[in-house]
């Protein structure tokens, strides 16, 4: 059964660029509650643990000094099959790639400054909510 949570951040292009009104204004038309959230920055200790899946990836050093260079938005969102239609909502990594309306097209600068994480698994949703915020911080 599809899990009815999913995790994510709203990254620091994007809220360096005044859009997380809008951007939180379309994740809840499109239907999910916020059950948890938190304006911070990530060290970049922190991004590169979040990351660290994608450690042998050629472009992690610049994905950590990206999400470490301002503030984020993270968030836990609650809608069923929260995690494949929130990935719908966002869009494609890369925006240029992305449907016209999501997220991503319309908020994102590049492949690597694309506005906004969404988890792709129920578990990793599970993960990466933890890393956030302790059981006493959800509603
Ligand atoms: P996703 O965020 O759509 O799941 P992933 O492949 O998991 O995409 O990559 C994680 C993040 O790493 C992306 O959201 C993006 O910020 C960054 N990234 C992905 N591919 C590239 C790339 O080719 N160059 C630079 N950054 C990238
Ligand atoms: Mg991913």
């Amino acid at each position: 059964m599809a899990g009815n949570k999913t995790f994510t951040m709203i990254k620091p292009d994007a809220v360096g660029n005044n859009h997380i009104g809008p951007i939180l204004a379309q994740i809840n038309e499109a239907g999910f509650r916020i059950v948890a959230m938190k304006y911070t920055r990530l060290t970049p200790e922190a991004a590169g643990k979040f990351y660290e899946i994608h450690k042998e990836r050629p472009f992690y050093g610049e994905l950590v000094s990206y999400m470490s260079s301002g503030p984020i938005v993270a968030a836990i969102l609650e809608k069923d099959n929260a995690v494949a239609d929130f990935r719908t909502l966002i869009g494609a990594t890369d925006p240029a790639k992305a449907e016209p309306g999501t997220i991503r097209a319309r908020f994102a600068k590049s492949i690597a400054a694309n506005a906004i994480h969404g988890s792709d698994s129920d578990e990793n949703a599970g993960i990466e909510g933890n890393f956030f915020f302790s059981q006493l911080e959800r509603f």
